[in-house]
């Protein structure tokens, strides 16, 4: 089964998934490891493995020694073309929709999609898009590129329609990892009013409360990284799951 089928089906039974985001220059490869064990016990859906950079050059054994710790999912948000790599299961195929800057709309695809298909990775066509969030975040620094404004649905949802009518899988609404503000709700209604296809939404998400409000919004998939990184602990990562699994709880 294809890891986009995975997801879909998590989707359907659980009401809406978790994911964690492991930055692999964030902790070492031992801890790394240990966290995926916690989420994976702590009822977390899928792992996602990437940064805005990479200090150290460890992606690979990061990935290896995440699915030997662990059977969940483990998905590539690459911060760069550097970022592929054979270990993972299934990587976000991100084109930077809500910028205009042709090599994070195009050409990093052009130069990773042979790569990506050498190595039979799965990719998963996703319009990413940076939400205005208070804070210049390192991700949308790194992109040269201007957010949607957070107080304009309607130009995040016609950018997401965009997204659809090109027929990518998903849209990632993203405030940026550490935002000091995540996606309002009411960008992800518009988004999820117009569109169809699957909403992700991550950045700057603190508490499981936040969490289960973006799903009642309206988003499929929710993703922390910084809260979980700094309080690894099993309680609060099954905390976020029962919030976002509305469905279970
Ligand atoms: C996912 O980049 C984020 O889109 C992760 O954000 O680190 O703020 O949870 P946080």
């Amino acid at each position: 089964m294809k890891v986009f089928d995975t997801l879909l089906a998590i989707r359907e039974k659980r009401g809406a998934g978790y994911f964690v985001l492991i930055d692999p220059d964030k902790q070492d490869i031992q801890h790394a490891a240990k966290l995926a064990k916690t989420c994976e016990s702590a009822g977390v859906d899928a792992l996602l493995i990437g940064g805005s950079l990479l200090l150290a050059n460890v992606f690979d054994d990061t990935i290896k020694a995440i699915k030997k710790a662990c059977s969940l999912p483990v998905i590539i948000f690459p911060g760069s073309t550097k970022q592929i790599s054979r270990q993972a299961d299934a990587i976000l195929f991100l084109s930077l929709i809500s910028g205009r800057n042709p090599e994070s709309l195009i050409g990093g695809q052009v130069v990773a999609a042979p790569i990506i298909k050498s190595i039979n990775l799965e990719p998963i066509s996703t319009g990413y898009m940076f939400i205005e969030s208070g804070t210049v975040t390192s991700a949308l620094f790194m992109s040269d590129t201007r957010p949607i404004p957070w107080e304009k649905p309607d130009i995040a949802a016609a950018h997401a329609l965009a997204a659809q009518y090109l027929g990518m899988q998903c849209v990632y609404l993203e405030a940026g990892s550490g935002a000091k503000n995540s996606v309002p709700s009411q960008v992800i209604a518009a988004v999820r009013r117009y569109t169809t296809i699957p909403v992700i939404c991550g950045g700057g998400i603190r508490t499981p409360d936040e969490a289960r409000e973006k799903v009642m919004a309206g988003a499929n998939f929710v993703v922390t990284g910084t809260i979980i990184e700094k309080d690894p602990n099993p309680a609060l990562v099954k905390a976020f799951a029962d919030a976002i699994h509305v469905k279970e709880s």
